[in-house]
């Protein structure tokens, strides 16, 4: 052994797609049984400038008006999720952006679809290093999050 895990968190939103589509449980249920805790949880409609924050790295690129068109287009579910290497596991429980190509077992891979809108709607998004982590769920949730 190596002496104790460190816990990390990130940030897990189970977008307008998965929301409407009723994956709530199901994706919850996946990180769960997975062995990660949910201690922080929310559903709401996000703002403008909240998704201008989240995706800054983004908002330059030709698909952000799409993109944040659908992602404020309805509820989103919010959550910090806890659990030794969580950044990591959530990105590999998500699967990759493209949600044909993202591999069955993976939460792009069973629950999303291309609706002719290419990567935009891909159910769920996920930290993609501690840096963002700490950063994104500043922008959600503030300095205190979760229990
Ligand atoms: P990921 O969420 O897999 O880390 P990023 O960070 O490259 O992917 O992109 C953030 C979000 O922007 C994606 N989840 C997806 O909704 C959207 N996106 C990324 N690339 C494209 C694209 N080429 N066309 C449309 N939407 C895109």
């Amino acid at each position: 052994m190596d002496g104790a895990a460190t816990l990390e968190r990130t940030l897990l939103v189970v977008k307008p797609d998965g929301v409407a589509r009723g994956h709530v449980g199901e994706i919850l249920r996946r990180v769960e049984a997975k062995g990660y805790r949910i201690v922080a949880l929310d559903l709401r409609v996000a703002d403008r400038e909240t998704l201008a924050e989240h995706y800054a790295d983004h908002v330059d690129k030709p698909f952000y008006p799409g993109l944040e068109a659908f992602m404020a287009s309805g509820p989103v579910v919010v959550a910090v999720v806890e659990g030794v290497r969580v950044v990591e596991g959530l990105m590999t429980l998500c699967g990759p952006t493209d949600p044909t190509v993202a591999p069955p077992g993976t939460i792009r891979g069973d629950l999303g679809h291309d609706w002719g809108h290419g990567k935009t709607e891909n159910v769920v998004h996920r930290s993609d290093c501690p840096e963002a982590a700490e950063r994104e769920i500043k922008i959600w949730f503030g300095d205190v999050a979760g229990v």
